[in-house]
């Protein structure tokens, strides 16, 4: 069987994820780190199916789109729960994941430092928002995205986020008060297969 290999920059960023749910299933992978200087990217960025990445190769396809692959891999492992109103859950999750990362995007990237200072308090007053309402999901559950405590891919993209998600607010742990955020990525991260992932991993600055 052809290798499956994950193509994303030498970061967590969206592509982290897609590490965990490999890792949590067991795939050997060859997991391609491209330079964060842009050089390398430039060069393979038209042969990319949407010219940006991550990129998955698997069975001889190549699967695009960060929330695409996770939900892919999801059903995989079977961590989509029981039905469709647990599918959906887990895509409602994981929309509101992207939407807490939109809400830090425009002062994460922001070049002007004037400008990005003035843009602080409403990315961070905004995302606040998105990880109250990703508390309450959690918390009506048992701290996880879906009832009886089933482990979804929504909670490992959550999980394999959030340091990345600190890291654009420039160092503010906006998950200091949502304790049922912090526990389900403490229970991720110690899952065992997980675990020896993050212990062999390289260290990315973000
Ligand atoms: N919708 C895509 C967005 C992917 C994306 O924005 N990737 C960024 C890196 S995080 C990228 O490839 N940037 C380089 C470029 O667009 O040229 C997804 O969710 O995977």
């Amino acid at each position: 069987m052809a290798p499956v290999k994950l193509t994303y920059f030498k970061a967590t960023g969206i592509g982290e994820h897609i590490r965990y749910l490999l890792s949590y299933g067991g795939v050997e992978f060859e997991d391609f780190r491209v330079s964060t200087n842009m050089d390398e990217f430039a060069k393979m960025k038209d042969k990319l199916p949407l010219g940006q990445l991550p990129v998955l190769e698997i069975e001889g396809k190549k699967l695009f789109h960060a929330v695409s692959i996770a939900r892919f891999l999801g059903n995989r492992f079977n961590l989509v729960g029981d039905d469709e109103w647990d599918r959906v859950t887990c895509d409602l999750a994981a929309d509101t994941i992207t939407d807490l990362r939109m809400a830090l995007a425009p002062f994460a990237y922001e070049k002007n430092e004037e400008v990005k200072k003035q843009k602080r308090d409403e990315a961070l007053t905004k995302a606040k928002y998105f990880v109250d309402k990703l508390e309450g999901f959690l918390a009506k559950n048992g701290g996880h995205f879906l009832k009886d405590e089933k482990l979804s891919w929504a909670d490992i993209k959550l999980a394999a986020i959030i340091p990345y998600l600190i890291h654009m607010t420039g160092g503010e742990d906006i998950f200091a008060e949502a304790p049922k955020i912090k526990a389900l990525k403490a229970k991720v991260d110690a899952l065992p297969a997980i675990s020896k992932y993050l212990a062999n991993r390289p260290n990315e600055a973000f």
